[in-house]
């Protein structure tokens, strides 16, 4: 069990594009438990390896009010997804930052699980936000990536003062 460094925006390593994973072996399995006990740790809800510097398509995403139902996502892909809805997000690599970002209200998602069977889920509210947030990462892009250029600078700017009062 460890737990993992995450990366801040606007770190440019959370740009990098991650690669598919081609084997699913126990190296692969150690990294989304490292990943969920950061995850649970921080708290959040969801975790890319992009955001702990691992360039890999995984993904741990516990959405349950009690903790208890982690879900690991390898090689996720959107198949469809349907209807718009405007949700609060924050990310735990632009922390104390939230606003509101448009999103597909549901999705149909094919991932393959840690014993590598390939799995097909039909998400909507907050899984379907976090699903999609989470794929964001894992192709470079934050949320603060769906705001105005404005919002984007004064969210630089926060965050570098943040960085020199904690370091
Ligand atoms: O913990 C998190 N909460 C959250 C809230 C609304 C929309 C998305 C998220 S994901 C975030 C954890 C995170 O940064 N995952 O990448
Ligand atoms: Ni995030």
């Amino acid at each position: 069990m460890a737990l993992l460094p995450i990366l801040r925006f606007p770190d440019p390593r959370l740009q990098k594009i991650a690669r598919p994973v081609d084997k699913i072996d126990d190296s692969i399995r150690q990294l989304a438990t490292d990943m969920a006990e950061t995850m649970y740790e921080a708290p959040g809800i969801g975790l890319a390896a992009t955001q702990v510097d691992v360039h890999l398509r995984v993904v741990v995403i516990d959405v349950s009010e009690e903790r208890n139902a982690l879900r690991v996502f390898i090689n996720p892909e959107i198949l469809s997804c349907d209807g718009l809805a405007l949700g609060e997000e924050g990310c735990l690599s632009v922390p104390g930052i939230y606003d509101k970002v448009e999103r597909a209200e549901r999705v149909t998602v094919r991932y393959l699980d840690q014993s590598g069977q390939e799995q097909r889920l039909e998400a909507e509210g907050l899984l379907a936000v976090c699903i999609q947030h989470e794929i964001d990462h894992l192709n470079g892009k934050v949320f603060v990536d769906h705001l105005s250029q404005l919002k984007q600078t004064r969210i630089r700017t926060k965050l570098a003062k943040q960085a020199r009062v904690t370091a």
